[in-house]
């Protein structure tokens, strides 16, 4: 491999807002809020603050799977956060994610309403409420729950990682591409592995492990991520492009996709998302 490096790190690093890259404009060394907005809210009893991003499809595909299940209680306004506009910032926003990322939910069923945030910890938590799509069985559950930490402790990896290195980096890096190319082929071949015998993640039953992994890894598999489904050789992991696509044919997927969306093509956008009809 060429030695590309003339850099030294110095004693203490210092922010370089000038770093480059498509993020660079918002990622800052520091938390908390930068301005005061106040959050709209619907008259649903969930509302969600969030951006068509794998981590925030995971959410709004379960929201359509409890509707599609007939939980009316599930209902929920869905309002699009811009993070390239730096909305996550807003002083509405971090009093729900201290951590200043999508997806963020408010259950209003709640006195005083319940704020959650992380991706993994917003699917528990509405599956929980709701008694769906989460097993009880305690092995069972066992199963599910590695699963989706295995989703949120490993998708880091394919999205800051590769995905940053290999999409939006301002030049391609041969160090860090191969370095992520690398976990993130073994990633699927782990999903590969377990999905040579069952249908789903954890057996035959579909639940929120299979949304999250869905979100990331079947994205990656079916080119809906990065463009890089020929640099990753993804057709050599059948099976996981087998189970990517049945996830992606359910209609509540197809919904929850569009949810919050605001690129791509127009008639699949909705940014905002206050009833059902809205994606009708
Ligand atoms: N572990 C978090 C990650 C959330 C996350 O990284 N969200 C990204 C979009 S996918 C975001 O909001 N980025 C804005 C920023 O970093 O300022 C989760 O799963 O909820």
């Amino acid at each position: 491999m060429a030695d590309a490096s003339s850099y030294t790190p110095p004693k203490v690093w210092q922010w370089d807002m000038e770093s480059g890259g498509k993020w660079a404009s918002t990622n800052r060394p520091i938390a908390g809020a930068t301005h005061e907005k106040e959050l709209p809210v619907g008259e649903h009893p969930h509302q969600l603050y969030s951006l068509a991003t794998p981590n925030g499809v995971k959410v709004t595909v379960l929201l359509e799977e409890l509707l599609a299940l007939g939980k009316s209680d599930a209902e929920y306004d869905a309002w699009l956060i811009k993070i390239g506009d730096g909305d996550q910032f807003g002083g509405g926003f971090v009093a729900i994610n201290p951590n200043s990322k999508i997806p963020a939910l408010l259950d209003m069923s709640t006195s005083p309403p319940t704020r959650v945030f992380e991706s993994g910890a917003i699917l528990l938590y509405l599956a929980e409420k709701f008694d769906a799509l989460v097993p009880t069985e305690p092995s069972a559950r066992a199963e599910c729950l590695s699963w989706l930490f295995w989703q949120m402790g490993s998708a880091p990896y394919l999205g800051g990682g590769f995905g940053h290195f290999y999409h939006y980096a301002p030049y391609p890096m041969e160090y860090p591409i191969d370095r992520f190319a690398m976990e993130v082929k073994r990633q699927l071949d782990v999903l590969d592995k377990n999905l040579s015998n069952r249908r789903y993640l954890c057996g035959d039953d579909y639940n929120i492990a299979d949304i999250a992994t869905y979100a990331w890894y079947g994205n990656l598999v079916l080119n809906n991520q990065y463009k890089a489904a020929e640099f990753l050789d993804v057709t050599s992991y059948t099976n996981v492009v087998r189970w990517a696509t049945e996830i992606q044919d359910r209609p509540a997927v197809q919904r929850g996709r569009r949810v919050n969306k605001n690129s791509g093509p127009e008639e699949l956008r909705v940014p905002n998302r206050h009833s059902a009809s809205d994606l009708d």
